[in-house]
C-alpha cells in the first residue's frame, strides 16, 4: 500500500512539472478518483512558480519517508494549551496517517479546551486528546517517547514544551500555518503562513494519498468531520477561506457528517462567557476604528471567551480590529498570565506585525504573540505580580496597571499621527 502511495505521489508531482505530460496521463489519474492534482494545470505554464498542489505532494512524499524511517516508535504530539478545532483536527489526523507505520502517537495538551465547541467537538467525535495539567505531567515518563510531533504550533504556545526538550525528545514533524517563530528544528517541517488552516495542509495530505478515508469507517468520517470544522473555524466560517481551503472543504464534503458538524456548532455559550462578553461591551473604548476592551479577571477554564468578544466587537459599524485582554487564572489564582486577542476585517492590517510592534519583545527576545491571518492572540507572564489576589485592593490595583500599559501601548499604533499602521 506504501509503495502505490509513493508511486502515485511521482506522478502528481510530474503532472505538475509538465504540461505536456499532463495530458497523456489523464487517463491514468482518473482511475483514480479520489487523487487531485488536476489543479495543477493552470500553474504549469509558470516553471519558476511551484503550484500549491504540487508544493503539497511534494511535502506529504517527504512526510511519507520521514513517518518511514520512525516506523514502530512513539510518538508525543503537543498541541497548544488551549487547543483549536484547527489544531485538534490535525493532530488527529497525523495520528491516523502515522498509525500506518505503527507510530504510536498520544495527543496532549497543557491548558485546557475552553471553547463550547471544542468541547462538544471532542465528545461527539471521540476525538483522542489528552489534557496533562502541570501536576500530571510532572508523573508522566516522558522518555517512553521517541520522537515529537508540533501540529498548529511551533512550540512556543506550549506549556509542555520545557518537559520535552529537558527530556531530549527529538522534533520529528512540524506542521503549521503561524508565521514562522525563530529558530525551529525538526527532521519535517512544513510552515505555510499563506494558508489559513493547518486542516487545509493535511487535507492536501489526505488528497496526496497518506491516507485513504473510507466512508464505512466512523473514525474516518468522524476525523473529516473534525477537519471539516477546523478548516471553518480558522477562516471565520469560510468567509476568509481562500482557493486552497475551498478545495479541501470540497474534497471533505465527500467524507463529513454535516449533522455531527451542526450538532457541534450548535454548543451554547456558558453564563460566565456570556458575562465576559458583556464586560467587553461595557468597557470598550473605539479609536479610529479600533475597539479596545480590557475585561478583568476570568477563570482558566473561560479562556476562550476573550477571542469571542472579540469576534463580537469587530461586528460594530465603523470597527474594523477589536482587541480583547484580561487575566486569566488557574483556580488558586497562582498563575496569573494576561491573555489577549485581535480580530480584523481590515485587509492591510497583519495581525502579527501589529502585536509584535504594540509589545514587543521579552528578555529573551521573544514575542508575546504571532498572528495567522486576520486574526491573532498574545500571552503576557505576570510572573512575581502574580497571586495574592485574596487583597480585593491589591488585585484592583494589579489590573489597572496592566489595562492602562496595555491601552497605552495599542494607543500608541492605533494614534493615526504614529505611521505604522495606517488608518483610513
Ligand atoms: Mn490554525
Amino acid at each position: 500500500m506504501q509503495s502505490r502511495s509513493i508511486e502515485s505521489l511521482d506522478r502528481l508531482a510530474l503532472l505538475a512539472d509538465s504540461p505536456v505530460e499532463l495530458k497523456a496521463n489523464t487517463a491514468n489519474t482518473e482511475s483514480h478518483p479520489k487523487r487531485s492534482g488536476s489543479s495543477s494545470q493552470e500553474w504549469g505554464n509558470e516553471p519558476n512558480r511551484r503550484s500549491p498542489s504540487q508544493l503539497s505532494s511534494q511535502k506529504a512524499q517527504a512526510l511519507q519517508q520521514t513517518l518511514e524511517r520512525h516506523r514502530e516508535e512513539k510518538q508525543i504530539v503537543v498541541v497548544q494549551d488551549f487547543p483549536d478545532p484547527d489544531a485538534l483536527s490535525c493532530a488527529w489526523t497525523y495520528q491516523l496517517i502515522a498509525q500506518q507505520y505503527g507510530i504510536q502517537c498520544d495527543i496532549v495538551y497543557g491548558g485546557t479546551l475552553s471553547h463550547q465547541e471544542n468541547i462538544a467537538l471532542v465528545k461527539l467525535t471521540n476525538l483522542p486528546a489528552m489534557r496533562w495539567a502541570p501536576q500530571i505531567l510532572r508523573n508522566k515518563d516522558l522518555s517512553v517517547y521517541q520522537g515529537c510531533v508540533l501540529i498548529d504550533n511551533q512550540g512556543t504556545t506550549s506549556q509542555l514544551m520545557s518537559q520535552v526538550q529537558q527530556a531530549e525528545i527529538p522534533t520529528i514533524v512540524v506542521v503549521d500555518h503561524h508565521q514562522l517563530q525563530g529558530n525551529l528544528q525538526a527532521e519535517f517541517i512544513d510552515i505555510r503562513p499563506a494558508v489559513r488552516a493547518t486542516s487545509t495542509i493535511f487535507t492536501q495530505y489526505l488528497q496526496a494519498g497518506l491516507l485513504e478515508l473510507d466512508n464505512g469507517i466512523s473514525e474516518h468520517v468522524k476525523c473529516a468531520t473534525a477537519l471539516m470544522h477546523g478548516l471553518r473555524s480558522d477562516t471565520n466560517g469560510l468567509r476568509q477561506a481562500q482557493e486552497e481551503e475551498f478545495l479541501a472543504a470540497a474534497y471533505l464534503s465527500r467524507f463529513y457528517d454535516p449533522q455531527m458538524l451542526n450538532a457541534i456548532l450548535q454548543a451554547t455559550r456558558s453564563k460566565r462567557v456570556m458575562d465576559v462578553i458583556e464586560r467587553s461591551l461595557k468597557n470598550r473604548i473605539v479609536k479610529n476604528n479600533f475597539s479596545i476592551a480590557g475585561v478583568g479577571y476570568l477563570l482558566y477554564d473561560d479562556r476562550d471567551a476573550i477571542p469571542q468578544a472579540a469576534d463580537f466587537l469587530v461586528t460594530e459599524e465603523n470597527v474594523h480590529t477589536a482587541v480583547v485582554y484580561g487575566i486569566v487564572h488557574d483556580e488558586d489564582k497562582e498563575r496569573e498570565l494576561v491573555v489577549g486577542s485581535l480580530r480584523t476585517s481590515k485587509l492591510t492590517l497583519d495581525p502579527d506585525e501589529f502585536i509584535k510592534e504594540a509589545f514587543g519583545q521579552d528578555n529573551q527576545g521573544r514575542f508575546f504573540g504571532g498572528g495567522r491571518s486576520m486574526a491573532g492572540g498574545f500571552e503576557i507572564p505576570i510572573g512575581f505580580l502574580g497571586g495574592s489576589n485574596e487583597n480585593s485592593e491589591y488585585a484592583k490595583l494589579k489590573w489597572e496597571v496592566f489595562d492602562s500599559q496595555i491601552k497605552q501601548k495599542l494607543l500608541k499604533l492605533v494614534n493615526p499621527t504614529h505611521n505604522l499602521i495606517e488608518t483610513e
